[in-house]
């Protein structure tokens, strides 16, 4: 135990408790057959509570941590505090990337010796402890050397270093039993057209997923191999930039049963969606894989990456997940980080087990109108002509078939309410 936080006592449930407690995530607490802890999966990200210094595009490092430092002292200190961290809001999981974990070296050798002192550290820090991994990944985004892309960069040498990241990042992971690996490319677009050869990017980008997953075979990870949507920023242009987008990439490589989807909220709306757009529709692919929960500014309109704290916007999208029937292997991960100007320790437990009692408050509605069942027979009956044999018929038959239905039935549609402010209402009841 470090005395970063002075106690390491988890925190408590305690709905009419003072100061720092859960009011609403209740681990234990049964909902639709299973405990809310088992539902929620809740992860800490390593980079944003650990690693990011508090620096803007306008001002460098507000927060003075005493890890901050490149030796492998400092970071063995950082994974302390953060196991710490992990008791004291009793998170089941943790995600990190190589680069928040490990002080880079000279070498890719000696960058792969550190991260390795890490790994065991964590080994040793995870079998006495209760957090597991959810998922691992590379950072192939802030070095300079991945400026013009990882698997897409114009230098081969450079999807030769990529490879050698990702190999590393996905064996450790298998070593941590984690659930899952994810792959977020941040500079796998473009900065402009006119130096780009778009076709050949993607075809790279294509083979690299595809030799990750033989790669993931061939060790015998169990884990699922996530693809992290976003449209733009860091890149003007991103490959991945939406559920639809990436799935029409998978089905181009032949990889749409071998990789799912990490869906970080702020991602969705910066790609012009809702967070719950992007779950229904790759829950509807059968591609839902984990979240990556977190908030944007809505006045900026950037990437704030938040703690999220909008039950109604929560609720819907849990809503959604319940209805695919839940986390398999993903979580919810918080992709969230402080304000710059949020210097205490306490301001890390604080935006934590506020953000948890959020996506308590959201899941539990979410659940209550599931089980109530209005919405989804409201929505069933919306559809119901679409359960006659005739209409099943139609989808079997051809064009000509379908349209001869109107003479010889004498068809004549009327409109119906759609009732969109009835469903509202319906739902504002539960959140
Ligand atoms: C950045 C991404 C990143 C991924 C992991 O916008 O959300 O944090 O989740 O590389
Ligand atoms: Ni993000
Ligand atoms: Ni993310």
């Amino acid at each position: 135990m470090t005395n970063f936080f002075n106690s390491t006592q988890p925190l408590r449930f305690d709905p009419e408790g003072e100061g720092l407690c859960f009011r609403h995530y209740n681990p234990d607490e049964v909902l639709m057959g299973k405990r809310m802890e088992d539902h929620l999966r809740f992860a800490v990200a390593y980079w944003h509570s650990f690693a990011w210094p508090g620096g803007d595009p306008f001002g460098d490092q507000t927060f003075d941590r005493p890890w901050f430092g490149g030796t492998i002292n400092h970071a063995k200190r950082k994974a302390d505090v953060a196991f710490d961290m992990f008791d004291i809001l009793r998170v089941p999981y943790f995600c990190w990337h190589d680069a928040d974990i490990r002080p880079e070296g000279k070498t890719f050798a000696k960058s792969q010796y550190n991260f390795e002192q890490i790994i065991e550290y964590f080994q040793f820090k995870m079998e006495s402890g209760n957090t597991k991994l959810l998922w691992g990944t590379a950072n192939m985004f802030s070095h300079r050397r991945f400026m013009s892309g990882a698997a897409t960069n114009p230098d081969p040498d450079v999807f030769a270093w990529s490879a050698a990241s990702v190999k590393l990042c996905l064996d450790a992971t298998h070593k941590l039993n984690g659930e899952n690996y994810v792959l977020w490319g941040g500079r796998e677009g473009y900065e402009t057209l006119l130096n780009t050869d778009l076709k050949r990017e993607r075809q790279q980008m294509g083979r690299f997923l595809q030799m990750v997953v033989e790669y993931k075979h061939k060790i015998g990870f169990a884990g699922a191999i996530l693809v992290e949507p976003k449209p733009q920023e860091p890149s003007k242009h991103q490959y991945d930039y939406d559920v639809a987008t990436v799935y029409g990439f998978l089905k181009e490589f032949g990889l749409e049963h071998e990789v799912q989807m990490n869906i970080e909220q702020g991602h969705a709306i910066l790609a012009g969606h809702s967070f719950e757009h992007e779950l229904a529709l790759a829950a509807s692919l059968g591609i839902l894989g984990s979240i990556d929960m977190n908030r944007n500014d809505y006045q900026s309109g950037w990437d704030t990456d938040q703690f999220p704290n909008n039950v109604p916007e929560v609720a819907l999208a849990y809503y959604e997940v319940l209805r695919a029937g839940g986390f398999n292997k993903g979580g919810t991960n918080f992709d969230a980080k402080l304000r710059r100007q949020s210097l205490d320790p306490l301001d890390l437990i604080a935006a934590h087990a506020g953000a948890m009692d959020v996506c308590a408050r959201g899941f539990k509605a979410a659940a209550e109108l599931l089980s109530d069942g209005t919405l989804e027979s409201m929505r069933a009956s919306r559809y119901a002509g679409w359960e006659t044999c005739a209409a099943k018929q139609m989808l079997q038959g051809d064009l000509e078939s379908a349209a001869a239905r109107v003479e010889v039935e004498n068809i004549d549609p009327m409109p119906r309410s759609g009732q969109q402010e009835i469903l509202e209402n319906l739902v504002n009841r539960f959140v």
